[in-house]
């Protein structure tokens, strides 16, 4: 029996649970992967000053995201088909989210709805939005949004062409996934996976199937979706989005300060700096890395948060040094949620937040409020 003592032991049990095809694609990036790599490894090489005879006592990590209050800096990212890590994997996930109080983002592209999810939670979540060509969709999704009590929308700048992903494209990744002979024999080797898919009627696209006409299984959403994601975004969809909405929003996928700007311009709430954990362009920086410049220029005029390689509660103190307000975490929770379902998730957020608190004493602080870069020995541009 492992004992979960870091996000790494989830890792591995995730790996040894959960089918080879959706655990790659989870734990993946973009061509080279460096971008991807260098996301954890840019953490690494930010070291921390230690403080001794302070006082310690009465510490607090509870700090607000867009003036919502969380329980630590950290929000559960959106992530794309969560729900094949664990069968009903999202309300799993927002179950776990809303118990520890932190933030949970459901993606447009889940296995469960925005109704499935709002039916089995008692707070309001955060729906996350893909700009597709069908506008007259993505209107409905925002309007599907508000009516389960979302609490804020987080639009996606960075996925309108989707990076090429060769785990994926080696192991059949597709909508339907391809069930080749040795996917068939792997997941016969993930027994505990396959009897919660079983047992779940939740394994298509919820948002999306039912909800566009001719969409109404795995095969016809494939097509759908290889045409849909819209290269033409622009930020006058940013403004047109932002109206339709009208409630707090949150615009992910920032990597320059030029753009940051533009998100500050823009009336949104925050920003969130992301290379989509090295999914998208590799050869990116990595967002630790592109985080200082873009917190520098855009000072207090957009809430700066920050995603990418967050695997330890130390990183998500470093991240607050570097200027990021609030953190997002995708394959952290993910790693819990194919280990061991809700309770991993929960693990994951419980061991995030021992490792948040812990250090953050160590550097001399009680109150997550007062970290800043001070705490750093050499911040490492
Ligand atoms: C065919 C669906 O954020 C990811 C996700 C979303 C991609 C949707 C592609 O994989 O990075």
């Amino acid at each position: 029996m492992t004992v979960i003592t870091c996000i790494e032991d989830l890792r591995r049990l995730a790996q040894r649970r959960v089918p080879r095809m959706f655990y790659d694609y989870a734990d993946s990036g973009s061509w080279t992967e460096s971008t991807y790599r260098a996301n954890e490894d840019d953490f690494r090489r930010q070291k921390l000053r230690q403080r001794v005879a302070v006082n310690m006592d009465g510490r607090s990590t509870a700090t607000t995201m867009i003036g919502q209050p969380v329980a630590m800096p950290v929000a559960i990212a959106p992530t794309g088909l969560t729900g094949m890590q664990h069968a009903d994997g999202e309300i799993l996930a927002a179950r776990a989210a809303e118990k520890f109080g932190v933030p949970f983002t459901l993606s447009t592209m889940s296995i469960c709805s925005i109704e499935d999810v709002a039916a089995a939670t008692t707070k309001p979540f955060w729906f996350q939005l893909y700009v597709m060509r069908d506008r007259a969709f993505v209107e409905r999704l925002i309007d599907r949004a508000k009516a389960a009590g979302c609490s804020a929308l987080v639009l996606t700048l960075d996925l309108q062409i989707l990076g090429q992903r060769h785990k994926d494209l080696k192991n059949g990744l597709s909508a339907p996934p391809k069930l080749t002979l040795p996917n068939l024999l792997d997941m016969m080797t993930k027994p505990r996976w396959c009897l919660g898919m079983l047992g779940t009627s939740r394994r298509g696209f919820g948002n999306i199937i039912g909800h566009v006409d001719g969409v109404d299984d795995m095969s016809s959403l494939g097509q759908w979706t290889a045409q849909q994601f819209d290269p033409r975004l622009s930020w006058a969809d940013v403004e047109w989005i932002k109206k339709r909405w009208g409630g707090p929003l949150i615009l992910k996928g920032v990597m320059e300060p030029e753009d940051a700007r533009l998100a500050a311009g823009s009336g949104a709430d925050a920003l969130v700096v992301s290379n989509h954990g090295g999914r998208q362009l590799d050869g990116a920086p990595s967002a630790i890395e592109a985080l200082p410049a873009i917190a520098e220029a855009v000072g207090r005029d957009i809430e700066v948060w920050m995603d990418g390689g967050i695997r330890s509660g130390q990183d998500v103190l470093k991240a607050r040094a570097l200027g990021a307000r609030g953190t997002m975490i995708g394959r952290a929770f993910l790693y819990g949620l194919g280990a061991m379902g809700e309770a991993g998730v929960t693990k994951a957020l419980e061991i995030l937040h021992k490792e948040l608190d812990l250090t953050m004493a160590f550097c001399g602080h009680t109150a997550i409020d007062t970290v800043d870069a001070r705490i750093l020995a050499h911040p490492v541009r």
